[in-house]
């Protein structure tokens, strides 16, 4: 095989990453999927998984080109299934219009395919070449590789900080990051499943916790509003359990307490909360690890963590977490007892941070965004393409 056709190859696969995130926000607990069926060098057909329980990015192209796609090659971000779901498998469909070439990008993790359509469609007298922007196909769909191998979600931790690394302001207003970077906050809570943040974040700012982006397209789900609770002490006249029957809030506390808190639990679930137990960690606090577990059985993918200090350190200290966004405002707090932004880690532990690595750094209005890749899903985190870099 030539160069060019490798580099042809590469190219088609990148426009099918490109379709594969028209689904984000949409899609999950499935997978972000595109793809792109060529006849020679034209593209006849271009498809993504839209959304959950929809066709597969497969069946959308192969629709799109009709009579075309006799003899073609499909480019595809993901193998194909082979297993009966919502939708029947992508790999008869393949079949079905004696499509000759299959380039793929990585293989499925789902137990059910993982491989088997590979085979199926080798098996099968179809070409199949695999790994073709790899790297780039298994970044973006980390979410999903991580629910389908732990049943856990994906989780990003993020916090606003003074450049002297405050998490409280002393400004006129009570926000310490700019407009703008707020409302890409609102944006990202607009594509995750759930927005985390510990009782005393609760108690001491009320807050809604709703994902309220500027475009309505961006508010793509209602994300559940998910606190850390450990005593049931979520106060009824909260704007969060005041809310709670329009848009669901969850409160986990923990396994095995007095009666007093055994009565708030009732009252809580009367407003429509629903409260789940879990057991206590041994360091205080809630178990987490099992906190996700839970998540990830009820279909949550991705988890946005929003603090308090205490939460956020919770995180570092288990590992648990996969990335990081921190917004850094060009305040100064100056030297008081304003709280930093992670608490709880034992001097020098550096816990949680080890293996990470900066993955992007952007301005933001006045503010710069670092987005840190941390070591919960395993892998090493990825080389930094230039453009990843803004200066400032
Ligand atoms: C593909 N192409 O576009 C997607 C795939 O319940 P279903 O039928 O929607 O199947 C979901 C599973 O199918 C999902 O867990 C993943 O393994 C695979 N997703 N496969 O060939 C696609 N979205
Ligand atoms: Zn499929």
């Amino acid at each position: 095989m030539s160069e060019n056709s490798r580099e042809f190859d590469r190219k088609m696969m990148r426009l099918a990453l490109q379709l594969a995130r028209r689904g984000q926000g949409r899609v999950e607990p499935n997978p972000l999927v595109g793809a792109v069926l060529c006849r020679g060098r034209r593209i006849v057909g271009r498809g993504w998984h839209g959304e959950f329980g929809g066709p597969h990015a497969e069946i959308n192209a192969i629709r799109m080109a009709g009579g075309k796609a006799r003899g073609g090659t499909l480019y595809v971000t993901l193998e194909p299934c082979c297993h009966h779901g919502k939708t029947g498998p992508c790999t008869e469909a393949i079949l079905a219009v004696a499509i000759q070439r299959v380039v793929v990008a990585m293989v499925d993790p789902n137990p059910l395919v993982c491989g088997q359509g590979i085979r199926r469609l080798r098996n099968s007298g179809v070409e199949v070449c695999t790994g073709v922007c790899q790297v780039e196909a298994q970044r973006l769909n980390r979410p999903f590789v991580k629910w389908i191998t732990t049943g856990r979600p994906y989780v990003i931790l993020k916090w606003a900080q003074t450049i002297d690394g405050c998490v409280e302001s002393r400004g006129k207003s009570k926000w310490i990051s700019s407009a703008a970077s707020r409302s890409m906050v609102h944006q990202l809570r607009g594509r995750v499943d759930a927005v985390m943040v510990g009782i005393g974040t609760v108690r001491q700012d009320d807050p809604r916790l709703t994902a309220r982006p500027k475009k309505a397209m961006d508010l793509r789900r209602i994300p559940r509003r998910v606190i850390l609770d450990s005593y049931c002490r979520l106060p009824l006249t909260s704007r969060l359990a005041r809310s709670a029957r329009s848009i669901p809030v969850c409160v986990f506390h923990r396994r095995g307490f007095g009666r007093a808190a055994v009565l708030r639990r009732k009252r809580l679930e009367s407003y429509g909360v629903q409260c789940l137990a879990v057991a206590p960690a041994s360091e205080g606090g809630l178990n987490i690890r099992e906190v996700l577990q839970r998540l990830g059985g009820m279909g949550c993918t991705n988890l946005l963590v929003e603090g308090g200090p205490k939460v956020l350190g919770a995180f570092f200290q288990a590992r648990l977490a996969d990335e990081a966004w921190v917004f850094i405002a060009p305040q100064l707090h100056g030297e008081t007892r304003g709280r930093r932004a992670v608490e709880g880690i034992a001097p020098g532990a550096g816990a949680g941070i080890r293996g990470a690595g900066i993955e992007q750094v952007r301005r933001i209005a006045e503010d710069i965004l670092v987005r840190l890749r941390l070591a919960a899903g395993g892998a090493r985190p990825m080389d930094l393409k230039g453009n990843d870099i803004i200066d400032i």
